[in-house]
């Protein structure tokens, strides 16, 4: 099937299947085009829970589909490609959670939305890069177990220094991997433009930009900037949106590192083979998904 061919008939099965078609920010250029709405896991999540549709293809990694089926218990959540997880998020596991916990009990707990279900279950709220700051400030306690990310922890202590972070050892090995002399490198390269880098970078990175953000609030500050030129420190996926609809301004990557495999393995082929076969549904044990569901619900209330 050619791309259009194939595009005709993902429409088809999607209307024949009452789906919707959700897309992570970082997901390829063709999926993004031709998904219902496009977002963060959080802004995507809520979303489906509100979609009087009956199938969600949630193309994006394995944590998000969950995360999207905790708060859409009656519909069918599927995940096209069954391997695209997030290396993060396999970082910590429950049991090693709860040794940490033993260690620090007057913690709370928190997790980045970036973790499993199994995970989230352990936790008592969830934060997502947007909103981790308010989160963490919300909570009575001042010692604040954090997983998985120490990158984002390390910036989060950094703004709420009252707490005092007990950081788990995890981080994202695509963001991870840029360094400060990449930035500086490319600062040299384009001495106008405005550096916008995602807190999943290292603190190093995080201190020599000019704008600290998740995705989405990357492409709110970038579109509403006066700015002409920026230089983008997250997943390269953003710079579909942001050339899309910033026709005026230019965007240069920060490195040539920022591609996610995970995020590329969902093709136009695997959304249509989803519609096609029903795959692959998400599933979470019961006893699990109450409590996960309690730690996600958690974050809504204080937004
Ligand atoms: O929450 C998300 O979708 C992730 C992983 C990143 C972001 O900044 O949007
Ligand atoms: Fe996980 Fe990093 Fe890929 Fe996001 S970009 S899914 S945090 S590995």
């Amino acid at each position: 099937m050619d791309k259009k061919e194939l595009t005709r008939n993902i429409l088809e099965l999607k209307r024949q299947r009452n789906a919707v078609i959700c897309a992570h920010n970082y997901q390829i250029d063709e999926v993004q085009e031709i998904a219902d709405v496009v977002g963060d896991s959080f802004a995507l999540s809520k979303y489906c829970a509100s979609s009087p549709r009956d199938v969600i293809v949630f193309c994006g990694v394995h944590f998000m589909a969950e995360s999207a089926k905790m708060l859409s218990l009656q519909k069918t959540v599927l995940l096209p490609e069954i391997h695209a997880g997030c290396p993060m998020a396999d970082m910590v596991d429950a049991k090693g959670l709860r040794e940490m916990k033993r260690n620090h009990p007057r913690a709370a707990v928190v997790c980045y939305i970036n973790t499993s279900a199994e995970v989230k279950a352990e936790c008592d709220i969830c934060c997502t890069s947007s909103n981790a700051v308010k989160v963490i400030q919300s909570l009575a306690e001042e010692e604040i177990i954090f997983v998985p990310d120490k990158n984002l922890g390390d910036y989060i202590q950094k703004k709420v220094p009252e707490k005092k972070m007990i950081i788990w050892d995890g981080f994202c090995v695509t963001h991870h991997r840029v360094t400060s002399k990449e930035v500086q490198k490319a600062k040299e390269a384009h001495p106008d433009a405005v550096i916008l880098v995602h807190p999943e970078c290292r603190p190093e990175v995080v201190e020599l930009a000019d704008f600290v953000g998740s995705t989405k609030q990357i492409i709110d500050f970038a579109t509403a900037s006066p700015g002409k030129k920026f230089i983008i420190g997250t997943e390269m996926g953003v710079l579909y949106r942001l050339k899309k609809d910033n026709p005026e301004k230019t965007f240069y990557l920060l490195s040539q590192g920022l591609i996610c495999p995970n995020m590329k393995k969902t093709r136009l082929e695997s959304v249509y083979h989803a519609l096609e076969k029903m795959q692959y549904a998400i599933e979470i044990e019961e006893a699990i998904l109450i409590k996960a569901r309690t730690t996600l619900e958690r974050m809504l209330n204080v937004q």
